[in-house]
């Protein structure tokens, strides 16, 4: 297996937490997001997007985080990712696109490139730019998982969610997002980050971190 991925990306960050929580082996290929590399030829003959992740098994290429984590969860079902009973599925997979679909792609690096080349954006209005939006997906997302975690941000274990929620949590703090009035949100994060799957997921611990 191969994680094309980038160290600092929240999307291949989720992958990696996936494949660590299932215990596999794989090899990464990086690519430097700051140099255009997502661009380059023989990447976007595997990814058509110009993103990372991409996962190549066996001349199988995936695309798109959530399309991944959960063929992985379907490819090698223990630990599960996602709770046995069709309700809980469906509130996991509304943590994890709340993040990945209305939080990460307004932040994402050709989004705020685009600010600052066509909209005129210094720094002070990207940052307030993405603060906005996080905040709004982490206000939504606190009494989800008051009303529905008990440790993790669903239920005792770590899901899908907890794999879209660490990455998130830490662009929170590298963009300076305040996540003080989300406790229970972060209180979640916290505790899904110490598992060491979670960690040896975390960017500054990937072959490519500068
Ligand atoms: N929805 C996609 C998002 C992938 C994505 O946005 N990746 C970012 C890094 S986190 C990227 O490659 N950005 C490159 C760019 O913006 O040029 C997924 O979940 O895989």
């Amino acid at each position: 297996m191969i994680l094309h991925g980038y160290w600092r990306s929240s999307a291949a960050y989720r992958v990696r937490i996936a494949l660590a929580l299932k215990g596999l082996a794989y090899e990464q290929v990086n690519h430097d997001l700051r140099t255009g590399a997502q661009s380059a030829p023989d990447y976007t003959a595997l990814n058509p997007q110009h993103l990372v992740p991409t996962l190549e098994v066996d001349g199988l290429i995936l695309t798109q985080s959530l399309a991944i984590v959960e063929w992985l969860d379907e490819r090698h079902p223990t630990p599960a990712l996602l709770p046995a009973d069709a309700d809980g599925r469906a509130i996991v997979r509304a943590m994890a696109t709340t993040i990945g679909a209305d939080i990460h792609p307004l932040h994402n690096l050709r989004v705020l490139k685009r600010l600052r080349s066509d909209f005129a954006a210094d720094e002070a209005a990207v940052n307030a730019w993405i603060a906005e939006w996080m905040t709004a997906g982490f206000a939504a997302l606190e009494p989800t998982i008051e009303k529905h975690g008990r440790g993790f941000a669903y239920g005792n274990a770590p899901t899908i969610a907890d794999c879209f929620l660490v990455p998130q949590l830490y662009a929170a703090a590298r963009f300076g997002v305040d996540t003080t009035p989300y406790p229970v949100l972060a209180a979640a994060g916290a505790k899904a980050a110490a598992v060491a799957a979670f960690a040896a997921a975390h960017p500054s611990r990937q072959p490519d971190a500068d």
